[in-house]
C-alpha cells in the first residue's frame, strides 16, 4: 500500500495529501489525457539528491507539447516545485510523480478548453521488481501484446493513456507467472518492457532498440548508454529480433523505478548463465555510485535538496 506523505504540490501551492483530488468527470478520467514523469531522489551523504531532474521535466514538457497541453510553468519553476516537495515532506529518498492532466470543464474528446492541472506528489518507493531482482534477475516473457504502433499513440510522449497498453503486457505476464513482459513493436522487433527499456549484451557489445521501435526515450537508458561508453563497452541502437533475447549473454531492464534490473530468463529459456552478468553488474556499480553520491557527479546529474526548516516548537 502507498504510504501517504504530508504535502502535494498543486498549481503552484502545497496542499495536504488527502486534498489532492479531481472530479470524476475531469477530462483525464474518461479520455486518458495526462502526461507524467517518474523521478527518483536518492539519499546521499550530503542529503537527498534528485537524479536528472531537468531531463525528466524536459521530457514532461515535450510530452505536453505533443498533446497541445499548456503546462503554464517553466522548466525552472517545475524544478523548484520538485525540490521544495522533497524538502517539505522531509524525505531522504523518494519517488517523485509529476502529473499534468486535463481537468474538469467540458465533456467531449476535444479537451483543449478544459483547464490543465499540474500536480507533484512523492512517496517512498523501494525496489520495483522485488527486493532480490537487482542481484538475482527476473523471469520475463515476450508478450502477445505489441507496443504502440508509431502512427497510433506517440511513444516518445510519456502519456497516461500509453499505460493501458503497458497494463495489458504486465497483466498477461503476471497471470502466466512471470515478473514482467517484453513487447515487440508493430513490425515485430523487440521494443521494451511494460515500464522499462531493454538492453541486450552479446560478445561484449550492448544492443538496445532505437527510438523508432516505439520505446520511451528513457532517462536511465541514456544514463546506461553514457556509462557503458565510459567503461569502453560499445553500444549500438539497432533493431533487435526476438530470438536475440534467447541468444543474449546478458539482458537487463532500465528505468527510474526498475533502475538496472538483470533478466535471467525469457519464455523460460535461460539467458546466458541464468544470473546477473558481469557487464550488467559493472553498470549497476557505476550507476549506484553516482546516484548515491559515492562517486563524483561528473555529469551534473544530481540536484541537491536543501535541508528542511527545523520543526517549530509550539
Ligand atoms: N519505458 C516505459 C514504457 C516506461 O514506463 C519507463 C519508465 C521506461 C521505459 C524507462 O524510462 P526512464 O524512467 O526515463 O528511465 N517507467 C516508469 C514507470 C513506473 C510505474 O510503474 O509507474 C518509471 O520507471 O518510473
Amino acid at each position: 500500500m502507498l504510504k501517504p506523505t504530508e504535502k502535494i504540490w498543486h498549481n503552484g501551492r502545497f496542499i495536504p495529501w488527502q486534498e489532492a483530488r479531481i472530479h470524476v468527470l475531469s477530462h483525464v478520467v474518461s479520455y486518458g489525457s495526462s502526461v507524467f514523469e517518474g523521478i527518483r531522489c536518492y539519499a546521499t551523504a550530503r542529503g537527498p539528491a534528485i537524479f536528472r531532474l531537468r531531463d525528466h521535466l524536459r521530457r514532461m514538457l515535450d510530452s505536453a507539447k505533443v498533446y497541445r497541453m499548456e503546462v503554464g510553468y517553466s522548466l525552472e519553476q517545475l524544478a523548484e516545485a520538485a525540490v521544495e516537495l522533497v524538502r517539505v515532506n522531509r524525505l531522504e529518498s523518494c519517488y517523485i510523480r509529476p502529473i499534468v492532466l486535463r481537468g474538469y470543464g467540458e465533456m467531449g474528446i476535444y479537451g483543449c478548453r478544459n483547464p490543465v492541472e499540474v500536480f507533484f506528489a512523492c512517496w517512498e518507493w523501494g525496489r520495483y521488481l522485488g527486493e532480490e531482482a537487482l542481484a538475482r534477475g527476473v523471469d520475463v516473457c515476450v508478450s502477445s501484446w505489441r507496443r504502440l504502433a508509431p502512427d497510433t499513440l506517440p511513444a516518445m510522449a510519456k502519456a497516461g493513456a500509453n499505460y493501458m497498453n503497458s497494463q495489458l503486457i504486465k497483466m498477461e505476464a503476471v497471470t502466466n507467472g512471470y515478473d514482467e513482459g517484453i513487447a515487440l513493436d508493430a513490425a515485430g522487433y523487440v521494443s521494451e518492457g511494460s515500464g522499462e527499456n531493454l538492453f541486450v549484451v552479446r560478445d561484449g557489445r550492448i544492443l538496445t532498440p532505437p527510438l523508432g521501435a516505439s520505446v520511451l526515450p528513457g532517462i536511465t537508458r541514456d544514463t546506461v548508454i553514457r556509462l557503458a561508453g565510459e567503461l569502453g563497452i560499445p553500444v549500438v541502437e539497432t533493431l533487435i529480433p526476438r530470438e536475440m533475447l534467447y541468444l543474449a549473454d546478458e539482458l537487463f531492464f532500465t528505468g527510474t523505478a526498475a533502475e538496472i534490473t538483470p533478466i535471467r530468463s525469457v519464455d523460460r529459456i535461460v539467458v546466458g548463465a541464468g544470473r546477473r552478468g558481469p557487464i550488467t553488474e559493472a553498470l549497476q556499480r557505476e550507476f549506484f555510485a553516482i546516484v548515491e553520491g559515492s562517486k563524483p557527479d561528473r555529469y551534473g546529474w544530481l540536484t541537491p535538496v536543501p535541508a528542511p526548516e527545523p520543526v517549530q516548537d509550539r
